[in-house]
């Protein structure tokens, strides 16, 4: 019986499924989980801005903590290519009600901002983990989640969402990338965050040749003892290989990468079907442990 991989994030405060122990509180669980996605930006491109609703959002929420995710990924600014950044007041405005509501309901809560001024908010607010798809590059970022014992998710990115699928270039993208992801980690843990998710970022600065490259290295990236998040959800790749212009009926593709990726190591898959993930990688799962 082969079992599957423990994984781990370790946070200074308690958290919902944590464990205490003397490096502080941590949450354990096995093979590929998932992080589920909730939106709450009218512009956001994979649902169209259907969470702008707190109650609609709520309900969302809590659906998938029903099917299972391991936590939900909670965002105010779209970063999707070309995506205009918000200011960081408009972007409270949008998460804060939703954090407040949840921070009670027994789920772990990452929040995807770039601004620290938002992480500190939230992460007072209730919210445990924060998704910087900006890859903590922000020494006050680092600061924000040192000094509130938050484990952090650093994602890399080529440029800025605005211009960043202009003309994305690498030498070899595998090993920049996770060059990149290994220095970032090594800085916040030696900064005081107590543990970091890596991702590489598929659609930040990247092609499909880059993403596709990135997707056949997760058993790479995933060797050293950070756990990895790969996120595929929706993303304009599934367009690009099986001609699906509309990103809300990008779900199969999504999960063809996905299942891939935890067969290769992911440790966590961010979704939009959240509850579809839960069930095809716990069927998955049986498969793999024999
Ligand atoms: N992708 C998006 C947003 N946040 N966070 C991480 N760690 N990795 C990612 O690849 C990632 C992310 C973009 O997708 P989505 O949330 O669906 O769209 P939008 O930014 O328009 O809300």
């Amino acid at each position: 019986m082969r079992a599957a991989p423990v994984h781990s994030l370790t946070f200074s405060f308690a958290v919902p499924g944590g464990e205490r122990t003397s490096q502080g509180w941590v949450r354990r669980w096995s093979g590929c989980s998932v992080m589920g996605v909730l939106n709450v930006t009218p512009d956001s491109f994979s649902d169209g801005g259907r969470h702008v609703l707190l109650e609609s959002a709520l309900a969302s929420a809590r659906q998938m903590r029903d099917q299972g995710v391991l936590m939900l990924d909670i965002g105010g600014e779209s970063t999707r290519p070309g995506a205009e950044p918000v200011e960081a007041a408009e972007e409270l405005d949008r998460v804060l009600p939703l954090v407040r509501a949840l921070a009670s309901e027994g789920i772990l809560l990452s929040v995807d901002t770039m601004k620290p001024e938002v992480a500190a908010e939230v992460l007072r607010a209730g919210a445990h983990l924060i998704n910087d798809v900006g890859g903590l590059r922000d020494s006050a970022m680092r600061r924000v989640c040192a000094e509130a014992g938050a484990a952090a998710c650093i994602m890399h990115m080529q440029g800025e969402p605005r211009t960043m699928q202009h003309r994305p270039e690498y030498g070899d993208v595998v090993a920049e990338v996770q060059g990149f992801l290994r220095t970032q980690a090594r800085l916040a843990e030696a900064e005081g965050v107590p543990s970091v998710l890596l991702d590489p970022g598929l659609g930040f600065g990247k092609t499909l040749d880059h993403n596709l490259a990135l997707l056949r290295a997760t058993t790479e990236l995933s060797a050293d003892s950070w756990p990895v998040l790969v996120a595929a959800s929706r993303k304009r790749m599934i367009d690009t290989l099986a001609g699906v212009p509309n990103a809300a009926e990008r779900d199969p593709g999504s999960l063809a990468l996905h299942l891939d990726a935890a067969r290769r190591g992911a440790a966590l898959v961010r979704a939009h079907a959240a509850g579809a993930h839960v069930q095809a990688l716990r069927v998955q799962a049986a498969l793999l442990e024999d």
